[in-house]
Order: structure tokens, then C-alpha cells, then sequence
């Protein structure tokens, strides 16, 4: 039987000094309940933890470790970027090789600016989709998480073109004003409000895949409707690929879904495990952003020499030949492996993927946006993850979270991890 004596220890400390005990909420297991685990190291498709219990990896701390923890390549070129120094703040020529990189993997972007995280580029992305089109509204999608950026934190107001009411205190009012929340894969709610409110919407930001939901995919037609309709209105399509980018393709959701976004946001996996976020755009668009343009942005940090190192290494491993057919063999391995071992074990569940991202949920209704998603059984996912974790397997610790596979994870895992979920299902 796992002993998680000593993370529980930790937990407890870090709860007298740290809110909650972790500087991200995800990571508490609320969703869940018990104590979360304390991870000491990690290497390939494993964690470990601070009692010595070793995992099979599926969150790769939230998308980001998509070649795998500790990979040799990454490990290597960081042990040389660290001897030169960790950070000037001045340019480098590191920050025009991940510029070009993702450049030439995102041919929407004529220009990309780096910043620290997720949150950072959807917040600098909707303030010059603003400064760009002198107007102040944005819509968002219900289930749609963008980073915590105050306009950002707004759910839908009470009817469904209303401006938002916030959906965190600390949020002013006013601000929530301005973000009008749509259900996502609702063609009609959108062609309404773009009728109605077109002319002061600056931007649209989407999740082209909801990660934040669970993994919910778009309905046929819907992002080119999307597409059509702001180009028509001139509102600003920026596709938040924080999460998607890198994972549902190597050219993000816009390559698989051949849709044009006018600005997109990156994270995660560009950062190859360092604080990394971007955005980038239309030459157009991006000229607006300081020094070039009047639309203020700035960043310590950005561009961090270690993290463009990190950034550029993991990317350059993702480009050699083959590596996505392989990782989408492993995901399309465990995809048939979960759904087998839930119909063998007489459970209802849903299984949705994108690319290398994914997620189980426990109902039998069909999941297409924030409604159907939270028809799962949450009580039913939290015995289900408590039963992978006795038996080494790391889930993200909430229903409305995506799972993620890597380059490292053998067959041999994905068997251990399908045999583990039969048990689990059986269980619960
Ligand atoms: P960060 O500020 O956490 O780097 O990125 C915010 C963000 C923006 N856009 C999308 C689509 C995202 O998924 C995220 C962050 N994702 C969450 C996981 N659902 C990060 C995990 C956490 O909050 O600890």
C-alpha cells in the first residue's frame, strides 16, 4: 500500500505559508479531495514523489512535457545556456530563433512577441486586439479558460448576450462589462450577438479545443462560421492555443482545423518546461504593440535566455520526422484501451481526444460544451482518480481538466495504465 506520509507533512507546512499550500489551486486535489502529492523529480513518462511512489505521467505539469520529463536534449542545452548567465534583459539572438521557429509553424503570425505565461499573452493579445480596433468588448465561451487576466474571470450575465457579471471577487464590475460569454459550439448565440453588438466587439478569444472543460471539440462548422462572421464584422479572431498549440498538431488546432485566426496565443509546450507564453498576429495587428506602436506591453523576463533554450530544444525534437505519428499512435493506444477496459467493466463513460490531449468522462450524454460537460459524474471521476493514484497513475486531479501523453510513455505504460483503469472502474 502507497505511504504519502511525508507529502502530507509537506502539505501541512505549505499550507502555513503558501495559500492553500500551492501556488497554483489546481494542484490542492479539491476537486478530488485528500492531500496533494509533493513530487521530487520526474524522468520520461514518470514522477515521483516525496515518499518515493513513482507515477505514470499524464498531466507533464499541464501540457508542457510533451517530449517527456528530463528529456537529455533539453537537459543538455540548458546545462550549457546556464553557464552563460540566466537573464540580461537585453536581446538575444536565442529570442529570433523561437520567433522564427513558431513563425514558421504558425504562418498566421507575421510577428510573435514572448512573454512569461499563458495568462500574459491572452491579456497583451485582447489589449491590442483593443488598441488595434479602438473598441472595447470581447467575447469569450462558457468553459473557456483563458488565464486569470481580470476581464477574463467573468462568467455569462443572466441572458445570454448580456455583459458578464465576475466570476471572482477583486473583479471590478465595470470590467466584466465589457466580456459578453457565449456557449461554445452555439452558432446561433453568436450570429445574434455579432448582429446585435458587432460593431463594439474588439475580439473574439476562443479555445478551438476546450482544454478547460475537460477536452471538448468544436462541431463541424463552427469555427469557420466563427472565422466568417468576425472577418465580416472586423473583430479580431484570437485563437488561445496556450494549451491546444503543439498538441492537437504540430501547427496547433488552426493547422488541423485549416482555420486563419488573426492573432494566437502560445504557452505550455513552447517553453519546453520554462515560463513561456506568446502572441502573436497579422503584421498589421502587431505593429501596434510598443516600441513598434502605442499599445504598452513589457516583460522583465521575457524571452528569458534559459527559456528560450528550453523552448527551442523541445521544438527542434518535435520536428524531426515521425514524432507525431507517434504520439498519436500512443494516444489512439490508450484511447482504445480506456473505452475497452470501461465497456469490460460495464462503466458509461465518454472519451474525447485531440491529438495528444484528452479526456474520460463519466456520462453517457454526448459532451460539446459547458452544460453537457458538467453532466459528468464528478463524485464518480474523484473515486476514479483516487483508485489510478494507489495504483501509479497520475490523472489531472479535476473532471474539467485534460489529460495529456508524451514521447515517453511506452507501451508497457499505456498497458499498466489500461489495466489500471479496469481495476479503478471495477471499484467505483
Ligand atoms: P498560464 O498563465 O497558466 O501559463 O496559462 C493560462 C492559460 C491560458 N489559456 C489556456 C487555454 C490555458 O489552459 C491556460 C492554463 N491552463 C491551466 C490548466 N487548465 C494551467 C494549470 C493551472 O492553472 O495550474
Amino acid at each position: 500500500m502507497a505511504n504519502f506520509d511525508i507529502s502530507r507533512k509537506l502539505f501541512k507546512k505549505a499550507s502555513s505559508v503558501i495559500p492553500g499550500g500551492v501556488n497554483s489551486p489546481v494542484r490542492a486535489f479539491r476537486a478530488v479531495g485528500g492531500n496533494p502529492i509533493f513530487i521530487e523529480r520526474a524522468k520520461g513518462s514518470k514522477i515521483y514523489d516525496a515518499d518515493g511512489n513513482a507515477y505514470i505521467d499524464y498531466v507533464l505539469s499541464w501540457g508542457p512535457m510533451i517530449l517527456g520529463h528530463s528529456h537529455p536534449v533539453v537537459v543538455k542545452a540548458l546545462k550549457k545556456a546556464v553557464e552563460r548567465g540566466t537573464s540580461y534583459g537585453a536581446p538575444t539572438a536565442l529570442e529570433i530563433e523561437l520567433a522564427e521557429l513558431v513563425i514558421g509553424l504558425y504562418p498566421s503570425m507575421d510577428k510573435v512577441r514572448m512573454v512569461n505565461s499563458g495568462t500574459e499573452a491572452t491579456m497583451s493579445a485582447i489589449r491590442v486586439a483593443r488598441g488595434y480596433t479602438g473598441r472595447d468588448k470581447i467575447i469569450k465561451f462558457e468553459g473557456c479558460y483563458h488565464g486569470h487576466a481580470d476581464g477574463l474571470l467573468v462568467k455569462a450575465g443572466s441572458g445570454a448576450t448580456t455583459f458578464g457579471v465576475p466570476d471572482s471577487p477583486g473583479v471590478p464590475k465595470s470590467y466584466a462589462q465589457n466580456t459578453i460569454t457565449l456557449p461554445f459550439n452555439n452558432i446561433e448565440a453568436l450570429k445574434k450577438t455579432i448582429e446585435k453588438e458587432g460593431k463594439s466587439i474588439a475580439c473574439v478569444i476562443i479555445e478551438p479545443v476546450v482544454g478547460n472543460i475537460g477536452c471538448v471539440l468544436p462541431r463541424p462548422g463552427f469555427l469557420e462560421t466563427l472565422r466568417k462572421l468576425t472577418k465580416k464584422a472586423g473583430i479580431v479572431l484570437i485563437f488561445d492555443e496556450v494549451m491546444t498549440g503543439f498538441r492537437v498538431s504540430f501547427g496547433g488546432a488552426q493547422a488541423y482545423y485549416g482555420i486563419r485566426p488573426d492573432m494566437t496565443c502560445l504557452g505550455k509546450v513552447i517553453g519546453g518546461g520554462l515560463p513561456v507564453g506568446a502572441y502573436g498576429g497579422k503584421k498589421e495587428i502587431m505593429a501596434m504593440v510598443s516600441p513598434e506602436g502605442p499599445v504598452y506591453q513589457a516583460g522583465t523576463l521575457s524571452g528569458n535566455p534559459l527559456a528560450m533554450t528550453a523552448g527551442i530544444a523541445t521544438i527542434r525534437e518535435l520536428s524531426k520526422r515521425g514524432i507525431y505519428k507517434n504520439l498519436d499512435a500512443k494516444s489512439v493506444l490508450l484511447e482504445k484501451g480506456l473505452a475497452d477496459a470501461a465497456k469490460r467493466a460495464g462503466v458509461s463513460t465518454r472519451f474525447y481526444r485531440a491529438g495528444s490531449m484528452f479526456c474520460t468522462y463519466f456520462t453517457d450524454t454526448e459532451v460539446y460544451d459547458y452544460p453537457t460537460a458538467k453532466t459528468s459524474d464528478t463524485k464518480k471521476f474523484s473515486r476514479f482518480f483516487s483508485e489510478m493514484l494507489l495504483r501509479g497513475v497520475n490523472l489531472a486531479p479535476s473532471q474539467f481538466e485534460a489529460g495529456f501523453m508524451s514521447l515517453a510513455h511506452s507501451d508497457r505504460d499505456i498497458e499498466k495504465t489500461v489495466k489500471a483503469a479496469y481495476e479503478a472502474l471495477k471499484k467505483i
